[in-house]
């Protein structure tokens, strides 16, 4: 049976939020991140609305890159851009309501982020009829939280994914079976997802600039070039995608982390620093009801940008905010000294993250709302 699957992100999130709660910041360029300290600003990126990403600021760049491309937007003729900082704990809140309208219109969704879904809509058998139906869930979604979304919808996760990457923001797309090949010809490689800049550039080593001419490549070569990965391509360059919607999601790992504003090289600061993150950690922990960790992962970046991680696995699982912070410590004090710092490098950052969860996989009313919490340290 042709599944039929929808994928849903919501446009600009944290910054839509940010500009629907404060009417005054309407038609500005918004940017949602660390605070820019007038250029001087040490963290990055959450998000920004669409109209600062025409001055190109995108997330996960320095803040202080955005604050500059803001300044020549201005001077360019654009208006002043709004730099905003994260309230994580309301966007998870605006969230969680909008997971709820997403819920009314399929019985099998999936979140896989703060902001993202996919819905199994195959008992709707007829596209057109899902087409209408993601309408009608875009209209409700305006209506009732003033936010915009893109649905894009196709045979699988994979082609609906792509669908609304490519007609973002507010778009509604589908793609039917017979109109995947020339879909996914009018994509760049660098929009199918895992094709990041070490695999764009390996390609193009081997004269493969186009989906087209990835295409022509055989199982046998790609697997060659690229081994598993390569079998991967293969199918991804076809839109050949039979992964499941999951209705339980595993939460697999927690973790936090803080730029600091200067370079730190202070024993005391850094070892108060690590408390600090670890206790947020644990409210993590407690707020997602899970019953225990036994893995203990700290992260540390230098000034230089180095970047260091190091973890201990405890005998048995606990649930003690007092061991999380000593197991840190544990971990960190070695990067005071000559053992893990030789050079008496000044610390940008530091991190905590506890993973090896206890019991089973997490219920779906217990899954991540919080965009850290994909992936230890994926910021
Ligand atoms: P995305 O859906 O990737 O981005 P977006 O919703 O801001 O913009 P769009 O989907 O229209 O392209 O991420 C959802 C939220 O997650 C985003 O609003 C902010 C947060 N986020 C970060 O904090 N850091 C990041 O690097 C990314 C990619 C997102
Ligand atoms: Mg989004």
């Amino acid at each position: 049976m042709v599944r039929i699957i929808a994928h849903l992100d919501m446009d600009a999130f944290f910054a839509a939020v940010e500009e629907r709660d404060n009417p005054r910041f309407a038609g500005f360029p918004i940017v949602v991140g660390a605070d820019p300290k007038e250029g001087n600003g040490r963290g990055v990126v959450s998000t920004a609305n669409y109209k600062a990403r025409k001055f190109g600021i995108h997330s996960a760049m320095p803040i202080s890159t955005a604050w500059r491309l803001a300044d020549i937007g201005v001077k360019k003729g654009g208006k002043k851009t709004v730099f905003l900082p994260v309230n994580g704990a309301w966007y998870s809140e605006v969230s969680k309501r909008i997971f709820t309208i997403v819920c009314k219109f399929s019985p099998k969704v999936e979140q896989v982020s703060i902001d993202e879904a996919y819905l199994d809509l195959s008992y709707l058998i007829d596209l057109n009829k899902a087409k209408e139906k993601m309408g009608q869930l875009k209209n409700e979604m305006y209506h009732q939280e003033r936010l915009t979304a893109t649905v894009g919808i196709g045979p699988n996760k994979l082609i609906a994914k792509l669908a609304s990457s490519q007609f973002k923001p507010d778009g509604l797309y589908v793609v039917s079976s017979q109109e995947i090949t020339q879909f996914l010809e009018s994509l760049h490689l660098e929009d199918i997802p895992g094709i990041g800049p070490k695999t764009l550039e390996h390609l193009r080593k081997v004269k493969i600039t186009s989906m087209y001419e990835l295409k022509q490549k055989s199982e046998t070569e790609l697997r060659s070039l690229f081994g598993k990965w390569g079998e991967d391509l293969y199918r991804k360059v076809r839109g050949i995608d039979d992964s499941e919607i999951t209705l339980e999601r595993e939460i697999k790992s927690i973790s936090e982390q803080e730029t600091f504003e200067e370079d730190v090289r202070s024993a005391t600061i850094l070892l108060g620093r690590i408390e600090e993150i670890a206790k947020r950690v644990f409210q993590r922990i407690k707020s997602e009801h899970i019953k225990g960790f036994k893995t203990v992962t700290i992260m540390v970046r230098f000034s230089d940008f180095t970047t260091k991680t190091r973890s201990q696995t405890l005998s048995q699982s606990t649930l003690s905010e007092k061991i999380l912070e000593k197991e840190s410590f544990k971990l960190f004090l070695p990067f005071l000294d000559a053992r893990q710092n030789p050079q008496k490098k000044a610390f940008r950052l530091l991190g905590v993250g506890v993973s090896n969860f206890k019991g089973e996989k997490q219920e779906e009313s217990q899954r991540s709302t919080s965009y850290t919490q994909i992936g230890l340290f994926s910021s």
